[in-house]
């Protein structure tokens, strides 16, 4: 018999909400859907007739919310911010006691605490889901990273389990090959419950920063091969089909391997070349930097991702500037097989600081807003579905299960004993970089912060003698327990004098 109300609802028939709401119906569940333009509410409901659980279209938020099962249930998958709260304040005088609004949008996790807050004011429950992977995901399956009421978690748990990425519970890779009308089935969905109020919203953060930082790492592999081998795009597509094949397997290596194969359909030229090197952003990047700040946690390698994408925007800039200023001329005349291994040792390294730094975020964030964050299964739902996922994660996810507490993950002795192994090479493309002038921002910030991390001293007693000097700051001493602090009178500072 076919059910008189739909599962779940979702509002906003943009990419992510037409791909999400199909990926639900083909897990067998119902689904409303409504979007503010009813023309894309009619398109989609009229190219999607046969989904194995229905898709009903609805062209009111009334008769929307009135065509769901109780304890309604409903994604709003609009463009971040001020739309959000738009479609809130429409809902929330249809709504009853108990009704769940999921929020699936790019949210700051500030504005989920605050709605989460304002909605519970009135008995409704609010769900802040980060959903990552982009269109394919949300077709296939999305990582997602849900926060909340942990009882209205548990009411949307079967619909997320079902419609999230799958990974192979043994070995932790991605379950592919799903089609329209056939997901996959089986193995360990890419979900799992993050936390309280903003909680979920502030993991997406997290991974978004950290995909920053991973998308200038490989451009900086990318620049390196170009600028000190001279490199073509299809060789250089070549070799990142090779590293997909071992331990730096994972999306982002594997869809840059197919770029830098392309060619331009027009000019025939290799595609890459031909596109202008400016990058845009949509801001999570920057909200994870200056998350970093607020919190003083340092976070330069997500940090240098972020401005390596400002300094690319000042083309013109750029341009003008190149005729002016010049840098070596040192060329490099070494073995081309041991630079490129030396790229893929940097390019790791490097990786493994930026993760540590969004882990240590993530660390510091759980005790400032009063979540218990699961880091091994944060980098297990990071696996698969979303645009981070990686080989690599498998490793976190160990390290994690190794010691839940760990500080960092450098300390954890798999990332410890590669980065020892490895480090000489990361080093010596630094060097060379240095060198012959070519810019490699993350690759430099990430081993200089291996190194201050690694430092028991660092030069921050002069700095903070500095302090002392100028702004009577005090000074803790070495011979002395923390937290007691000293202050000399410093001398009048010596200037030149002007003669009269
Ligand atoms: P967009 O972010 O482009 O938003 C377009 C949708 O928002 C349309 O359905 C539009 O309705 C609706 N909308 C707007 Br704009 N203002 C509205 C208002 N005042 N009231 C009601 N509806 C309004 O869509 P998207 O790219 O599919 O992304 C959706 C969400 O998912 C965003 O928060 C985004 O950050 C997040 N996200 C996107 C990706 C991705 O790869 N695109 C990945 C992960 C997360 P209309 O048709 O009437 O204009």
């Amino acid at each position: 018999m076919p059910k008189s109300h739909s599962d779940i609802g979702l509002i906003g028939l943009a990419v992510m909400g037409q791909n999400l709401a199909l990926n639900i119906a083909d897990h067998g569940f119902r689904i409303s859907v409504y979007n503010r333009t009813t023309e894309k509410t009619d398109k989609f409901v009229a190219e999607n007739p046969r989904t194995p659980g229905g898709v009903v279209g609805t062209k009111t938020l009334e008769e929307f919310v009135q065509s769901l099962a109780k304890p309604r249930k409903m994604i709003i998958l609009v463009q971040a911010g001020k739309a959000t709260d738009a479609v809130i304040d429409g809902l929330v005088p249809l709504l009853e006691q108990g009704d769940i609004v999921i929020d699936g949008g790019n949210a700051l996790w500030t504005d989920t605490i605050r709605r989460e807050k304002a909605l519970a004011v009135k008995g409704l429950r609010f769900i802040g889901s980060g959903v990552s992977g982009g269109e394919e995901g949300a077709r296939f399956g999305p990582s997602l990273m849900p926060g909340g009421e942990f009882a209205a978690w548990q009411e949307l748990k079967p619909i997320w389990e079902a419609v999230a990425a799958k990974v192979d519970a043994k070995t932790g890779k991605p379950l592919t090959g799903a089609t329209p009308g056939k997901p996959v089935v089986g193995g360990v969905p890419c979900t799992t419950y993050i936390g309280a109020n903003g909680a979920g919203h502030y993991v997406k953060m997290i991974h978004n920063g950290i995909e920053y930082g991973d998308m200038q790492m490989i451009c900086e592999a990318y620049a390196l091969m170009q600028g000190l081998l001279g490199l073509k795009a299809a060789e250089m597509g070549a070799i990142f089909s090779e590293w997909n094949a071992g331990i730096l397997d994972s999306f982002l290596i594997e869809i840059t391997a197919d770029i830098l194969k392309q060619k331009d359909p027009s000019s025939k030229k290799a595609f890459v070349d031909i596109v202008l090197d400016t990058a845009g952003q949509k801001g999570t990047g920057k909200w994870t930097s200056t998350n970093a700040l607020d919190m003083g946690v340092p976070a330069p390698t997500i940090a240098e991702a972020v401005f390596a994408r400002c300094i690319s925007a000042i083309k013109e800039e750029r341009v003008a500037a190149s005729k002016i200023l010049k840098g070596p001329s040192k060329k490099y005349r070494g073995s081309k097989q041991a630079l490129i291994t030396a790229i893929h040792d940097a390019l790791y390294c490097s990786k493994i600081c930026s993760y540590a730094q969004g882990f240590q975020l993530m660390r510091t964030a759980q005790k400032e807003y009063g979540w218990t964050l699961n880091f091994g299964e944060i980098s297990q739902i990071w696996r698969g579905g979303c645009i981070i996922r990686a080989a690599f994660l498998q490793k976190i996810t160990e390290a994690y299960a190794r010691n839940p507490t760990l500080a960092n993950l450098l300390l954890d002795p798999y990332f410890n004993k590669t980065v020892k192994k490895a480090q000489e090479n990361w080093r010596k493309v630094i060097s060379l970089a240095a060198e012959c002038g070519v810019a490699a921002p993350t690759f430099s910030s990430a081993l200089a912060y291996y190194d201050s991390y690694r430092s028991a001293r660092l030069p921050a007693n002069l700095l903070q003698a500095q302090r002392d000097f100028f702004g009577a700051h005090t000074y803790e001493r070495t011979d002395q327990p923390r937290g007691k602090f000293f202050h000399i009178d410093w001398p009048e500072p010596t200037r030149p004098q002007i003669a009269s």
